[in-house]
């Protein structure tokens, strides 16, 4: 008897899968996959039933003979192992980023004379409901706030994107790559002070009030899913940090990000061009410590973000920074830089991951761009941080459309390079 293979990667079976299974046993015995969370996470959307559950529900329908773990996003392993006469699927993988997935399988199965079924695609007003109840679920604090420390534990690297708005929410909420053999997106949301500041044309020190971020974070999470990582900048006074993290937890925010200076903050990347004043550890460890006692989930990071190779203190200050932090509670590390080369960055993962292979580091590559993230899992780096590209690749085509009508006392010049209105008008889809 022809086998026919489909993978699914849902997290609740509705008339589509049904469908599937119905057309596939035309072909013959019925083999189903179940894509493992860590493909499911670059390829989808965060899995918000776990892995043995999906099998299992998979494994209770009727008409499949065998239920399998589909390990990679692409077919490669799978065809290798099971050979399939037939691979069946909806035909929406015609379109978008799935395309390279159903290019892949084509390729696989012309090797030995297998064939791709595409089934059209079940629209139903049954499926998008279902669709869009797993997407909300995935946006409520229970489910949101946990997922940063999930996602650690299944990426080689958590990758954050800088948002300041709903709108570059929704870029870093859907935007997808299929680089040749690869899908690939966003994990996370960095809520950046110097990015939140930009935006309300306010400097970066603090001067946009907490009650103003906060309305940032909820204009983002009205329309993503993903986890939220907050730059709390110094995270003020340390009365103050607790009432701070109270409420980013409620929220489902999954991790605050705080430095150690004090005084009137000013931005990183300002380095010793201006005046900075570096935190006590003693202090600092004060603020870390009363955060933590305050916050009521195991889910809420407070990381400690150090400051001393910025201000030009010195490797060994920074190491000595990032083992009392972690002493003191901190769930993360994250240390920064401003050097153009990544060497300074990287000398520090290697000596503390000497003593501490445990505690997440984050990092921010805005100077030291050229590192790639395979090079900084190589470190033992678990997040990097895009803090700031989405501003800056904003404001330039801003200001070039606002020359441009100038110019020439018209809009068509600029129009050329403008995202059609249709589009525009049609971007936000509505409930
Ligand atoms: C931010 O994005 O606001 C940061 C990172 O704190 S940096 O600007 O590099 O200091
Ligand atoms: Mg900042």
């Amino acid at each position: 008897m022809k086998t026919v293979y489909t993978c699914f990667c849902t997290d609740m079976i509705h008339d589509g899968h049904l469908n599937i299974i119905k057309e596939a046993q035309k072909y013959g015995k019925v083999i189903i996959g179940v894509l493992s969370d860590e493909a499911m996470v670059r390829f989808n959307r965060f899995p918000s039933v776990s892995f043995s559950e999906r099998f299992h529900m998979i494994e209770k329908l009727e008409g499949v003979s065998k239920v399998v773990v589909q390990k990679e996003i692409m077919y490669d392993q799978i065809i290798q192992e099971l050979h399939p006469d037939y691979v069946i699927h909806g035909d929406n993988w015609k379109e978008g980023p799935m395309k390279a997935i159903r290019e892949n399988v084509v390729r696989l199965l012309e090797a030995y004379g297998g064939q791709v079924i595409d089934v059209p695609y079940t629209y139903s007003k049954e499926v998008k409901r279902l669709d869009a109840k797993t997407k909300e679920k995935l946006s409520m604090p229970e489910y949101r706030r946990k997922r940063l420390k999930q996602l650690i534990t299944l990426c080689p690297i958590v990758k954050a994107i800088e948002v300041h708005s709903g709108l570059t929410g929704l870029i870093a909420e859907k935007t997808v790559v299929a680089n040749g053999e690869e899908l690939d997106q966003f994990d996370a949301m960095w809520i950046s002070s110097l990015c939140d500041s930009t935006a309300k044309g306010k400097p970066d020190i603090e001067l946009v009030d907490i009650t103003s971020r906060f309305r940032t974070i909820d204009d983002v999470m009205e329309v993503t899913t993903k986890p939220i990582i907050f730059d709390g900048d110094t995270g003020g006074l340390t009365e103050h940090f607790v009432y701070t993290v109270r409420s980013l937890e409620r929220m489902g925010v999954s991790a605050i990000i705080i430095e150690d200076k004090t005084g009137l903050k000013k931005n990183s990347l300002f380095g010793t061009d201006v005046v900075q004043t570096q935190d006590s550890i003693a202090h600092f460890c004060e603020k870390i410590a009363a955060g933590k006692a305050i916050q009521l989930t195991d889910e809420f990071m407070i990381i400690a973000r150090i400051e001393s190779l910025i201000l030009e203190r010195g490797m060994d200050d920074a190491l000595e920074r990032a083992q009392a932090y972690v002493e003191a509670g901190a769930d993360g590390i994250m240390i920064h830089s401003r050097k153009k080369e990544p060497d300074e960055i990287l000398q520090f993962c290697d000596l503390f991951r000497k003593s501490d292979t445990r505690t997440p580091i984050v990092v921010v590559p805005s100077s030291f761009h050229s590192i790639t993230e395979k090079e900084l899992a190589e470190h033992g780096i678990n997040i990097v941080i895009y803090a700031n590209q989405l501003t800056r690749s904003a404001f330039p085509a801003m200001e070039q459309t606002a020359k441009d009508i100038l110019t020439y006392h018209r809009a068509q010049e600029a129009d050329e390079r403008l995202m059609p209105i249709k589009k525009i008008i049609s971007l936000i889809e509505e409930l």
